[in-house]
């Protein structure tokens, strides 16, 4: 497995040169953040996106994320030329040498927390959910900036976004997310790019808009719309994890092949839909990290890996879940456990 890290690009406090010190760290995981959702990157700016994470000594294969546009998702009038300009951002990064692009289809918000900054016992702090405080969050009226929430989307757009999703139920959503993928899958087929679509985050329906990729047997109905590696997941076992009824290892089995891209973190289960986020070792959270990385290792996985949200320990301020430090242990800690699988299955060889 290819351990990576992501990055938020020039803007980003944690630097490439920081990356690069943690030992284990080969590549990063990056996007093009100033092209409005929906339009071509330039060649230029993903050429010059290379180059730096390449100067710095790193690899470019991963892009996080080629966000699809709500239209597509609804299934709008707008859709066919959308779906037509993210196919030419696919096949723009395979040019540049990326081999795996991870997205979602979460309807008009990504993933979602109540809380950005609970502290934890240890005196560092974490991103949190509450599903009761979540509700009571009217996205209508509230003024309230959840994480996860487009910035972009004014007061009024939001509204006319969510009364259009009125109709689209999860059917309806399906349907939407096969038009794009019978499109968009071929033409990663031919560019040499893996298409790992992140589950939903949390994977549940919230203010009534549906959510689809929740659970095994959804992922295995995604899986089976375009039956090719190309069309693959993003394991995020922290976003699954927060359903017990997830058994993350057993994913990892099941889907053997379809898996270019894991995100590896750990959560806390603290009550029904509620959870922390912990540290990543088993013994933090919820999770059991040694399970799912064996799991992994065990059905020839190779393909990327990153640790995910962090806690901010060490005084450190940054963007939330993206700091460096504890993602940075959280790198070293997951490699270490991966050494160890492996050399265990070649001493018993
Ligand atoms: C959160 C991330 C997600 C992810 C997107 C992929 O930290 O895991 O925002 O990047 O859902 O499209």
């Amino acid at each position: 497995m290819k351990m990576t890290f992501r990055w938020y690009g020039s803007g980003d406090k944690v630097t490439l040169g920081d990356i690069r010190q943690i030992p284990c760290v080969k590549g990063v995981v990056s996007a093009i953040y100033d092209t409005p959702v929906g339009e071509v990157w330039s060649k230029e700016s993903i050429a010059k996106l290379k180059a730096d994470i390449n100067a710095a000594g790193l690899e470019f294969e991963v892009v996080e994320s080629v966000p699809v546009h709500e239209e597509i998702k609804l299934g709008g009038a707008d859709a066919p030329r959308l779906i037509d300009n993210y196919k030419e951002n696919v096949r723009r990064l395979g040019e540049a040498g990326v081999k795996c692009i991870c997205y979602n289809f979460m309807p008009v918000f990504d993933w979602l927390r109540s809380e950005l900054d609970r502290g934890l016992s240890d005196g560092s702090n974490a991103l949190a959910y509450d599903h009761a405080t979540v509700l009571s969050m009217n996205p209508l009226t509230s003024s309230l900036s959840l994480p996860g929430w487009d910035a972009s989307y004014d007061n009024d757009g939001l509204k006319d976004l969510l009364a259009r999703y009125a109709d689209i139920d999860e059917e309806k959503l399906w349907d939407n997310l096969a038009v794009f993928l019978k499109e968009v899958i071929p033409v990663a087929e031919q560019s040499g790019v893996k298409m790992a679509i992140h589950p939903d985050d949390p994977p549940w329906g919230i203010f009534g808009l549906p959510r689809i990729i929740t659970c095994k047997k959804n992922i295995a109905r995604m899986l089976a719309i375009v039956d090719s590696p190309a069309n693959g997941i993003t394991l995020c076992t922290g976003s699954l994890g927060v359903n017990p009824d997830n058994d993350l290892a057993d994913m990892a089995r099941t889907f053997k092949g379809r898996i270019p891209f894991v995100h590896l973190r750990n959560i806390k289960i603290t009550g029904e839909k509620c959870f922390e986020e912990s540290g990543h070792r088993s013994s933090e959270g919820s999770l059991d990290m040694y399970e799912i990385i064996k799991a992994l290792i065990d059905t020839g996985f190779d393909g990327y890996v990153r640790p995910d949200h962090g806690r901010m320990i060490w005084g450190e301020k940054g963007r939330a879940g993206y700091g460096l430090y504890d993602r940075a242990l959280g790198a070293m800690y997951l490699d270490g456990i991966a050494e160890a699988i492996v050399k265990e299955s070649e001493a018993r060889r």
